[in-house]
């Protein structure tokens, strides 16, 4: 293999603090081993679009950046990502905008994406694709005369195919996927309805493994679910920083069993229906109450987005009423914190908390689920609740499982975590620490790289 170049809608540069996220970690450790070039959106306006590359290297890895203009960023990135695909993906057809200009603005930025970064791809390079901003990306591509092995991986879930219809273009852009070698999902469910939609909307046919044809075009589709760097999260839990957030939770705590929930401030996150849940358990349970409380920790993200305004002003509505109702002079029901925190420091929190609380409405994978996990004490360890549609449902059965739909369900949930003994949490613990050691990061990104560079290419398949 020459290089692996990733393109994503942001790039993140390597930071001599090491606050990243895991992803970022994975990528840099394998644009470094393969000598990579990291390509997209500086996250900066511009007045005109010029393709003019901010080239970096650092640590061993070379970031490519392009500024945008406005209305780049308005209809593409706010528009078509976040009002359009984003909700779609997650099932929420209620939200979600379509509008032509979004369309446009999309298929516009991935036509730019594609012209400024064909001159940095060399004939032996590799080139992975992310996410759901950049689906067309591979099409426009080949339209370019790009022969290289292409591969895509979809960080969020895919919509069930009557759902996916009711994009207007829906069609096309699926059509478009079929540019690549190899597609990845993180689940068998979202790889399943990809498979209905290409062979029942498009006439797509299976040729067995995952290898799927349309017309003269054939791509490998595979689950390929994503973990986090084990091994640096374990190393963090126990480091000084995370020593001293714990230490500063469990004196705030005062003997009370701290509940938490970390979020990207997000509607997909099932934060109200997670503050209903919780808020039936305190009614169900009075003489409970005491015993424990809620840090929800929710920094947050597109605001710009009207959707993501409103969710921030219903949950303070939210928190505010059933801390307002239920509060004591010597007990809040509800820490709502609208920050973010390094992520050493939450590792300390993470460890602190007797029950992580992680109950999003979709979400293709989870990444938080797997951090609370990765950072228990292994002989006093927590209780994870989590969704059962998260993508990590699949990985990790050994949590408890919840539909958050239901406030009861929940409200159940929290009762058995709260009541757990040692040698259940212990046991389940060990079976999903077994899954989130072995299925880290780097499985994940060599399992992906490998299966690219496996698949036939589509040059050879034309
Ligand atoms: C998408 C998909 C999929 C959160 N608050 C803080 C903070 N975080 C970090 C968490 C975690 C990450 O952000 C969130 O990852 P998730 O996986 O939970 O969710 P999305 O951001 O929606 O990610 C998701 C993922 O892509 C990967 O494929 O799992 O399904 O939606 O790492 O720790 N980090 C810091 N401070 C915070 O306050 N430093």
């Amino acid at each position: 293999m020459n290089r692996l170049i990733v393109i994503s809608n942001r790039v993140s540069a390597p930071s001599a603090s090491g606050a990243q996220g895991g992803l970022a970690v994975a990528l840099q450790a394998a644009l470094r081993e393969y000598r990579g070039i990291w390509f997209g959106w500086s996250g900066e306006r511009t007045d005109e679009f010029t393709g003019a590359l901010n080239m970096v290297r650092n640590d061993g890895v070379t970031t490519a950046t392009i500024d945008l203009e406005d209305q780049d960023i308005e209809e593409y990135y706010n528009g078509y990502a976040n009002r359009t695909l984003w909700p779609l993906f997650h099932y929420r057809i209620d939200i979600a905008e379509f509008e032509r200009g979004f369309a446009g603005g999309y298929q516009r930025v991935n036509e730019r994406f594609a012209d400024t970064v064909l001159p940095l791809i060399e004939p032996d390079d590799v080139v992975w694709v992310q996410d759901y901003h950049l689906i067309p990306l591979g099409d426009e591509l080949r339209r370019r005369g790009c022969a290289n092995r292409l591969g895509f991986f979809l960080h969020i879930p895919w919509p069930p195919r009557r759902l996916l219809n009711t994009l207007p273009e829906a069609s096309e852009l699926v059509r478009t996927l079929f540019a690549y070698d190899l597609i990845g999902f993180h689940t068998e469910e979202w790889l399943q309805s990809f498979i209905d939609f290409a062979t029942q909307d498009l006439g797509a046919t299976l040729e067995g493994d995952g290898v799927i044809r349309l017309g003269d075009r054939v791509v490998r589709a595979i689950a390929c679910p994503i973990g986090i760097d084990t091994r640096e999260f374990v190393g963090m839990a126990k480091g000084p920083v995370a020593k001293a957030s714990y230490q500063q939770m469990r004196d705030s705590a005062d003997g009370r069993a701290m509940i938490v929930g970390v979020d990207r401030l997000d509607y997909s996150k099932g934060l109200e229906e997670r503050f209903l849940g919780y808020e039936r358990f305190l009614l169900e349970h009075p003489d409970e109450r005491k015993e424990l409380f809620l840090l929800q920790i929710a920094p947050p993200s597109r605001g710009s987005v009207e959707s993501y305004q409103k969710i921030r002003s219903s949950l303070e509505g939210l928190a505010g009423r059933i801390n307002g109702a239920l509060a004591d002079l010597d007990w809040v029901p509800i820490r709502y914190v609208n920050q973010g925190y390094p992520r050493d420091v939450l590792a300390g929190v993470y460890r602190a908390a007797a029950i992580g609380l992680v109950t999003p409405m979709r979400d293709g994978m989870n990444l938080v689920a797997k951090e609370y996990v990765a950072a228990q004490d292994p002989e006093n360890p927590g209780v994870l609740i989590l969704s059962r549609f998260a993508g990590a449902a699949v990985q990790l059965p050994d949590a408890l499982l919840v539909n958050p739909h239901s406030a009861e369900e929940m409200s159940d949930a929290l009762m058995r975590a709260l009541r757990m003994d040692l040698a259940e949490r212990k046991r389940r613990w060990r079976a999903m620490m077994d899954n989130v050691e072995q299925e880290d990061v780097l499985w994940w990104r060599q399992r992906f790289t490998d299966a690219l560079l496996e698949a036939v290419p589509q040059a050879e398949t034309v």
